[in-house]
């Protein structure tokens, strides 16, 4: 997913209600990356989905952003597995933003009640150095091209260092790689977004800690870890439960990184403790999930022309890439 050029208020895909002047007075979540030397080796490899050649003069671009932004991630991790390489393919779709998953999962055991646990692709090859899929691609990024690559995407020149300003008027590419890398690690199941209700007897590492909100309509994510860091079970988006925050009742987590309500332009996101910390209770060894929460006014520059101007909703879809061994799989085809 990413910023989309809509009105407020609407979203492609699902039409989720916001209010913007509310939005601004928010306590922001300071999303902070992990910072330090890289703890991990994996490789991140890029591969096009490009039958035609159509968009030879973004590869470079898309290529440089998508290595900084897995490498964040495998940096965010105590280890990974020897030899680990996670190969990215990234196609051109038809769709009004982004949108990215693990190609696959992998069958971990048995929930209690027996039903069957399967963790994202690409977190099983970090962790155990075994390629579920084998030479296909681990996971598939698809970027819009009805005007979302050509005219909405900004590319950092140097996105590891994210020191350029974005641009106010455009996506920083580098949030929404950042955004759908969590999706393909770990924010990602086969519930009902609106009730909850698995399809089968399989869920997602992700599913297994997902339950109806206390109160409410809703899901929220109860890891114990996110759960001591949030205080208490984190609200997931309503009707796209891989993704945190609401745009009502629970607005504060709108700034994080894998919100499901909005990106700004001219503004970067980054993984967020939060993050981390549930990835951690998904089974990662994540770097940095032990520190505290931070809390504070962090507004992006020029936050109030963004606040008012600025504001484009994200592309809620979410594919769901079926279980390696269930039907399910078909679901993935495009
Ligand atoms: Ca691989
Ligand atoms: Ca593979």
């Amino acid at each position: 997913m990413g910023l989309a050029p809509h009105p407020p208020g609407r979203s492609s895909e699902k039409a989720i209600p916001m209010s913007i002047n509310r939005l601004a007075l928010l306590s922001l979540l300071a999303c902070t990356a992990a910072a330090g030397p890289a703890h991990a080796d994996a490789r991140i490899e890029v591969v096009f989905d490009d039958p035609g050649s159509s968009w030879t003069a973004y590869y470079a671009d898309i290529q440089r952003i998508t290595v900084a932004a897995g490498n964040a991630w495998v940096d965010s991790f105590q280890s990974t597995a020897s030899g680990a390489a996670l190969t990215v393919k990234i196609g051109f779709d038809n769709i009004a933003t982004a949108n990215g998953r693990s190609a696959t999962s992998a069958w971990t055991g048995h929930s209690s009640g027996g039903i069957a646990l399967y963790q994202q692709g690409a977190a099983h090859e970090l962790l155990t150095g075994l390629d579920p899929n084998g030479a296909a691609a681990d996971i598939e990024v698809n970027l819009g091209i009805a005007g979302y690559l050509q005219g909405e995407l900004w590319f950092d020149p140097a996105p590891a260092l994210r020191l350029a300003d974005v641009p106010l008027d455009r996506t920083d590419a580098m949030s929404v790689l950042l955004h759908e890398f969590g999706h393909a690690l770990g924010f990602n199941g086969w519930r009902n977004g609106v009730t909850g209700a698995l399809p089968g007897a399989y869920q997602s590492t992700f599913d297994a800690l997902v339950y109806p909100a206390p109160s409410g309509p809703g899901l929220v994510f109860n890891g114990s870890r996110a759960l001591g860091l949030y205080g208490q079970a984190l609200p997931l988006t309503w009707g796209n439960y891989g993704h945190l925050g609401n745009a009502q009742e629970s607005d504060d987590l709108l700034p994080d990184l894998m919100n499901g309500v909005a990106f700004y332009r001219g503004t970067r996101y980054a993984i967020s403790t939060l993050d981390l910390a549930i990835l951690s209770d998904l089974g990662l060894p994540m770097l940095a999930a032990a520190q505290p929460l931070l809390l504070s006014a962090v507004p992006e520059p020029a936050a109030a022309a963004l606040w008012l101007g600025g504001l484009a909703l994200l592309a809620l879809r979410r594919r769901r890439p079926g279980p390696t061994a269930l039907k399910g799989a078909s679901t993935c085809a495009r």
